[in-house]
């Protein structure tokens, strides 16, 4: 075990997660959990930067622990844990808050974003976001991040800030690698080809939460947005709905984008947003049904809590204090 690399990651419990943050990320955390060491958060602090309802905050906390653990992620072989818990989270964000400039975190087209559609709320913590994203990322000598695309400038910027330190102080940090999944790295709205698939998108049809019943699932493929000419063809540039709706098909049915545009070959759009809405539900169901079951079971996820928090703070306790050294706080 103690050989392999670590691989760290997280998920925001804001709202309910999509099949965009299944195909994009937890997919893979499952699929790598034998290959890496692997510690898996919820990031939870992230979530405080745009404003929360804070019973629905801790409520979305529990449920996206069981969702992990549903989807196939194996406490057993992985450290999960809630970031607020290992307050070395908090600590190295001051620290490497102290090497980041404004001007760096200005620039970020998430910040933008959010700043655009929170514009009653546009705070400090919004726009520290990804110092706080490289905290968690440098504190467990990470070696690869498994995110979806739109994550690839706070990748960048924790690099930055991990050879910056490292330069400045003495080596420190390992500096990690994004690994973006080849298809799906980002899965567009239902309603807009042109957007990323997001839970909290106000148009509820342009997404599929995880938690979605079977009928919904459907009816939401149904509404899908394509275009007029009725080739079923993978070509991202040209036909970004009907390439959104492969891309999803070949990961719920376990096969391959060719495989998939031979098995649609000459079919109705019709047909096709109806067989990709069947491979869905499909795939969800037995999620859903473990994880409504280890919702039950409160102690039993709390246990996975407790134990993945003390096994993260371990590590990130050590880094801590090596940082602290290097930049020259006193300590009896
Ligand atoms: P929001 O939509 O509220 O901004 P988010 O879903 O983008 O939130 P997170 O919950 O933190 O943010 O995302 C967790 C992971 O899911 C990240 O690795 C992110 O890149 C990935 N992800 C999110 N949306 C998509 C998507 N549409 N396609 C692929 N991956 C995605
Ligand atoms: N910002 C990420 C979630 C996140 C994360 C991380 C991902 C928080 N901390 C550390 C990887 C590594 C997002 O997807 N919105």
């Amino acid at each position: 075990m103690e050989d392999k690399k670590t691989l760290f990651s997280a998920v925001q419990p804001s709202g309910t997660p999509t099949i965009g943050n299944y195909v994009g990320a937890i997919n893979n955390f499952v699929k790598l959990q034998d290959e890496y060491n692997c510690i898996y958060s919820i990031a939870d602090l992230h979530c405080l930067t745009v404003k929360q309802d804070p019973q629905k905050l801790r409520k979305a906390t529990l449920e996206l622990m069981a969702l992990y653990i549903a989807c196939g992620i194996d406490p057993e072989k992985c450290i999960m844990f809630i970031q607020s818990h290992v307050p070395e989270h908090a600590e190295l964000t001051w620290v490497l808050n102290t090497i980041t400039y404004p001007g760096e975190l200005n620039r970020m087209t998430q910040f933008k974003d959010k700043s655009r559609s929170h514009a009653d709320n546009v705070n400090m913590g919004l726009m520290d976001y990804p110092v706080l994203m490289a905290s968690d990322i440098l504190l467990y000598n990470t070696a690869v991040v498994p995110v979806g695309a739109d994550q690839k400038q706070h990748i960048e910027i924790t690099r930055d800030l991990a050879i910056r330190f490292n330069s400045r102080f003495g080596e420190t940090f390992v500096v990690p690698e994004g690994v973006f999944p080849k298809y799906g790295a980002k899965i567009m709205s239902l309603q807009d080809a042109t957007k990323k698939m997001s839970k909290s998108d106000e148009n509820i049809n342009s997404y599929i939460s995880m938690y979605d019943d079977s009928d919904t699932i459907i009816r939401k493929f149904k509404r899908a947005v394509t275009d007029s000419d009725n080739k079923i063809v993978f070509d991202p540039e040209n036909k970004a709905g009907i390439s959104n709706l492969l891309t999803i098909y070949s990961v719920f049915a376990g096969k391959s984008i060719e495989d998939a545009c031979k098995e649609f070959e000459g079919k109705g759009y019709g047909d096709f947003k109806l067989k990709v809405g069947e491979a869905v539900v499909e795939g969800l169901k037995p999620i859903s049904e473990k994880r409504e079951k280890l919702m039950q079971d409160k102690a039993y996820l709390d246990e996975i809590i407790v134990k993945g928090a003390e096994n993260a703070r371990r590590i990130a306790y050590k880094t801590i204090r090596k940082v602290y050294k290097k930049v020259g706080l006193y300590r009896p």
